[in-house]
């Protein structure tokens, strides 16, 4: 794999995330030994910074990124992968510290990012996709908004909102980092949008997505309601071009 793709960074965003930090670090590196990991911590009040130290001290393959404090999510991934372009990785990975996203499911991925993709996405909502541990009623909530991003913004995939990704970092070059300004959700789905008018290749490969079990959420209200807003923003300033009124 790594003679096909070049080195392989995964990029794993924290804020207290303290109790799940050492199970999935340890799940990465068994899962994708050749791997690189990168922890981006927001200057977490429960310590995981110090036990983000601690990993790498004992690891070669584990790095932390400390930042000064709560940024969100998007600005975490963004310095994550200036980081990992600066230090030359050729893949970049997004994976969420909770457990949600199964380290066992990456090489699945990375197949098909050889296989030819610029962005591979886990996706939930194609076959073969799974949630587990979600109520019915975030499971509703969650597909409509992907059905709602589809129609809007005209995106070939099914999972838009999805954290668990693969990037080549010739496409990351490509997509003007320095421009985004989502959060949230709407980060994901902001830089899909970024990745198909590149006219980059998009490929989804399902997952089985588990709702974490230790640590707090930090999804909100108002994550939600930034998705809402700017891909409504969006769709409405594609449309003449969709229509075919202007280019
Ligand atoms: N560095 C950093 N990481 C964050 C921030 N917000 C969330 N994260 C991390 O991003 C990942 C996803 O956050 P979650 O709280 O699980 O959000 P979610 O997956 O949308 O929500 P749940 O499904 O309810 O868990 C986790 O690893 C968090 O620790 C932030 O502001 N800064
Ligand atoms: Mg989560």
């Amino acid at each position: 794999m790594e003679r096909i793709l070049g080195r392989v960074l995964v990029i794993v965003p924290t804020y207290n995330e303290r109790e799940n930090l050492p199970k999935i670090t340890q799940r990465v590196r068994a899962a994708v030994p050749e791997a690189h990991l990168l922890i981006a911590d927001d200057n977490s009040p429960d310590g995981t910074g110090e036990i983000a130290d601690r990993l790498a001290a004992e690891d070669d393959h584990v790095h932390v990124l400390h930042r000064p404090g709560k940024q969100g999510l998007g600005a975490a991934y963004i310095a994550g992968f200036r980081w990992g372009l600066a230090e030359g990785y050729d893949v970049l990975v997004e994976m969420d510290a909770d457990g949600s996203h199964q380290p066992e499911e990456l090489p699945a991925m990375l197949d098909a990012l050889a296989g030819g993709a610029d962005l591979v996405i886990g996706s939930r909502y194609i076959p073969g996709g799974r949630l587990v541990n979600w109520p019915a009623s975030r499971k509703a909530l969650s597909k409509g908004a992907n059905v709602y991003v589809r129609l809007m913004l005209g995106v070939p995939t099914h999972d838009t909102t999805a954290g668990y990704r693969a990037y080549r970092a010739s496409a990351l070059e490509k997509i003007a980092l320095d421009e985004v300004q989502s959060q949230g959700y709407c980060f994901q789905v902001d830089l899909t949008l970024r990745t198909v008018r590149q006219g980059l290749r998009v490929a989804e490969v399902p997952i089985t997505f588990v709702e974490r079990t230790a640590g707090a959420s930090k999804m909100s209200r108002s994550v939600f309601a930034e998705a809402l807003w700017r891909v409504t923003l969006w769709g409405l300033a594609s449309l003449p071009r969709r229509l075919g009124i202007r280019r």
